[in-house]
């Protein structure tokens, strides 16, 4: 795509969200999909097929061309190789080369082949993700781009226990996170309201757990069956999943279910409102940790991924010795199901070996709870309310969300460096960055895509690019060129005032 003569540098580039690591355009090259084009995959590969038929599941529906799929070397049409890539790309990086006769992406694993299909994706035209047939042409500026991640652990969180949402929406919001490299997606299964997970050992907790939520609707819950199909949808996406089991506060729905969870043995009322910290299981009661051991031995056989989320916030009713002993108590039935402990960052007080991993939603970049831990040897996730909760406000006017933590324009979930936000913490031990979206106000598809967008391609900017590409005025402009996807894809998203949205 020859540079008009009078663009300045950033604008002849193509927008990419998250920034890679180098792009350099091909000036007067130009690469176009067509009916003949076929997709090539890295022979003997299985891994690489399945993402040869993950993008042609994009690109036929709109272009309305056959796009067959086959295992074999091509030096035409689109190539995923999983040999000759530089071996700086890693795990999930890629190289991706576009020029008049082909687009080949190059990686050392299939995620990175992933990756670089995401990228792929918006150098096409934004009809491109249309589910219905577009007139062309599909065309793609020649490029080269080099990209790899900067922090391994980018994620994003979806409250389903305040407000349930059917597999379907989950799978919708897997496929729009996958599409900014986003690779965790931490469930939060429990709370107060509903119980969302089937647990065959303790039937109550759907029987009885899962019946209502926060304004009285009528709840619901995944069977096991539709948990593995999302772990496996995740999957597919590479993404992995972090179910959250919150213990042992906000867990009003166990209490429902179970009598015996409850420190006076008599079963709690369902709860439909958004106060939090008013709940907690029976600290002391061997009964609770027998039910512990039951759902997360059944959670950790349904979960491939390493980690089990044990949530440890807001146990505002429990003296903070009985909490570390608690804590002290659970971690081990984490470990003896084969799982990593991961958990808000207060379960720190517990002071748990260096092999399990903090959360932190503080919005005080003075943590030294988290620098101490750190100092342990504990790495650390990083979401900020401040900056990260995708349920915050974006400014007073806005209808959906909560504003405990301050109003979140992109802006501010753009411009802080995960690397040097917490004071005193070391670099090396921020793991990545997650933003969650809790529910408590988010009752439909809309609602998500509010919050969702525009900040959380912010969020996983900051978790894939590198810092030297981290830039506000080139975010907006790159951010703003996402709308038309957007607008294609039947994403809702917010049009923040901070975006030039009709400067693409
Ligand atoms: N804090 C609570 C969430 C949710 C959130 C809403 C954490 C770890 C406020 N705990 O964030 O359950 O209510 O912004």
């Amino acid at each position: 795509m020859a540079a008009p003569a009078d663009a300045t540098p950033e604008t002849s580039l193509p927008h990419i969200v998250p920034a890679p690591v180098e792009l350099t355009p091909r000036p007067g090259t130009t690469f176009t999909l067509d009916a003949d084009t076929a997709v090539h995959t890295h022979p003997g590969s299985p891994e690489a097929l399945e993402v040869g038929e993950y993008l042609a599941g994009i690109l036929r529906p709109s272009t309305g061309y056959p796009l067959p799929v086959a295992q074999g070397e091509s030096d035409r049409g689109v190539v995923l190789s999983l040999s000759g890539a530089d071996p700086v790309v890693g795990a999930e990086g890629y190289r991706l080369d576009v020029t008049e006769d082909a687009v080949t992406i190059r990686a050392t694993t299939a995620a990175g082949l992933f990756a670089g299909v995401q990228t792929f994706r918006q150098l096409l035209p934004a009809a491109i993700e249309a589910a219905d047939e577009q007139p062309g042409p599909w065309t793609a500026p020649g490029v080269t781009v080099l990209d790899h991640p900067r922090y391994p652990h980018r994620g994003a969180m979806l409250d389903v226990a305040r407000h349930f949402f059917p597999p379907a929406e989950v799978k919708r919001f897997i496929d729009l996170i996958a599409g900014y490299k986003i690779n965790h997606l931490h469930l939060h299964l429990t709370d107060d309201q509903g119980w969302r997970l089937e647990i065959k050992s303790r039937p109550e907790l759907t029987a009885r757990g899962s019946l209502t939520q926060v304004g009285g609707g009528e709840g619901g819950f995944y069977t096991q069956e539709e948990y593995r199909d999302l772990v496996a949808h995740a999957a597919s996406r590479h993404i992995t999943v972090i179910p959250e089991i919150d213990l042992p506060g906000h867990t009003n729905a166990a209490l429902v279910a179970y009598p015996e969870l409850n420190a006076d043995g008599v079963a709690k009322e369902p709860y439909t409102g958004i106060e939090v910290g008013f709940s907690s299981v029976a600290i002391g009661s061997d009964a609770t940790y027998e039910f512990i051991d039951d759902v997360l031995g059944e959670l950790a056989a349904l979960t491939p991924g390493p980690y089990l989320h044990i949530g440890g916030d807001e146990a505002l009713k429990t003296p903070e010795d009985e909490y570390v002993a608690f804590i002290r108590r659970l971690l081990p039935i984490v470990a003896k199901h084969g799982k990593t402990a991961l958990g808000w960052h207060e379960y720190l007080k517990a002071e748990p070996a260096p092999d399990v991993l903090a959360q932190w939603w503080g919005t005080d970049p003075k943590a030294p709870e988290l620098v101490a831990a750190a100092e342990r040897g504990n790495k650390v996730v990083l979401s900020p309310g401040n900056r990260s909760y995708l349920d915050m406000k974006y400014d007073e006017h806005f209808a959906l969300g909560l504003k405990w933590a301050g109003y979140v324009e992109v802006r501010d979930a753009y411009d802080w460096d995960p690397g040097a936000y917490v004071e005193g913490l070391p670099a090396d031990a921020v793991l990545g960055v997650e933003a969650p979206l809790w529910t408590e106000t988010v009752e439909r598809r809309e609602h998500i895509d509010r919050l969702v967008f525009p900040r959380l391609p912010a969020i996983a900017e900051l978790g894939w690019s590198p810092r030297t590409t981290h830039d506000w005025e080139s975010f907006r402009g790159r951010l703003a060129a996402q709308a038309p996807r957007w607008k294609v894809q039947g994403v809702d998203f917010h049009p923040s005032p901070q975006i030039a949205w009709d400067e693409v």
